[in-house]
């Protein structure tokens, strides 16, 4: 299915829309800007073989289109959403040095936290194949027109060798051993969320928050073996928790169809967060 009706008010102009690849870590924090600003959008879930002519602009996801404008980029198409939509919930303050604290954080995410996700969800040995074929599966049940065969089968290949891949995964090498690496990195957003309950001890969530969340929830949704490790830190478990009110919303971050777990409640000692 390439693409999914608007949500909310039918009288809300201009219109928007999401491209998308339903499993892209950048495309998936736009998808959370705009649920959390409670746009109303459609999203187009690009194919990978055609990705340059069916993309307004560039050949990247994501790209927003708003009426005849695009834009590419998840950050600055997160700072021209609070430009074009003031009225919506704010994704960073206007000025001043939380702003900054703010787009430091994002940038965290962008550097380590992404590049991350690229180095260690896959796994390793049979896990990396195993994985590969469920992003193979989405993309193909997603993506217009969906992928052939003999292509989702050599996904868990192909995927490594990608140019934009092959760079995050240079990116990501700290030299450790995965699981350690996937400690140390989960270890660092903890240290950057502190006492919460979002990030920079904000009391609702912000750019950043919204960048990170898809990080670890959407290989764990979709059924990744491994992803599940996101379930043993009982603060990270409070936080997405905490976020997922807010992200509520249609289209849902992940495609219902694709959705092989739940994210479970807060802990006994977290507590969720009002929606608004
Ligand atoms: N800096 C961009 C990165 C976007 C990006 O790397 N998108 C990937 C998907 S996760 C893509 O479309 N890659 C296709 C290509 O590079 O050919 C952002 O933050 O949006």
């Amino acid at each position: 299915m390439a693409t999914q009706p608007p949500s909310g008010s039918a009288t809300a102009a201009p219109s928007i829309t999401l491209y998308s690849y339903a499993m892209s870590p950048y495309a998936a924090k736009v998808h959370g800007f705009l649920l959390f600003k409670r746009l109303p959008f459609r999203c187009h879930y690009v194919n990978p073989l055609r990705a340059r002519r069916e993309l307004p602009l560039g050949r990247q996801v994501p790209v927003v289109r708003i009426g005849d404008e695009s834009r590419a980029d998840s950050t600055p198409i997160g700072l021209w959403l609070d430009e074009r939509f003031p009225d919506a919930p704010r994704l960073l303050p206007r000025e001043g040095p939380e702003r900054e604290r703010l787009l430091a954080l994002d940038a965290w995410v962008t550097q380590r936290l992404i590049p991350g996700s690229f180095r260690h969800y896959p796994g390793e040995g049979v896990d990396r194949i195993l994985n590969g074929w469920k992003l193979s599966r989405v993309m193909s049940h997603t993506a217009n027109g969906g992928l052939p065969w003999p292509l989702r089968f050599a996904w868990p290949w192909i995927v490594p060798r990608v140019p934009f891949v092959r760079s995050l995964l240079a990116q990501a090498d700290d030299g450790l051993p995965l699981r350690e690496s996937k400690r140390a990195l989960y270890a660092e957003f903890l240290a950057h969320l502190g006492e919460g309950p979002f990030l920079a001890g904000r009391s609702t969530p912000s750019l950043p928050d919204l960048a990170a969340y898809p990080q670890f929830a959407l290989f764990h949704a979709i059924g990744f073996r491994g992803g599940d490790e996101v379930l043993e830190h009982p603060a990270l478990v409070d936080w997405l928790a905490r976020m997922g009110p807010y992200l509520e919303g249609e289209p849902p971050l992940i495609p219902p169809r694709e959705r092989r777990r739940a994210l479970p409640g807060p802990t006994a000692a977290g507590s969720v967060a009002p929606a608004g």
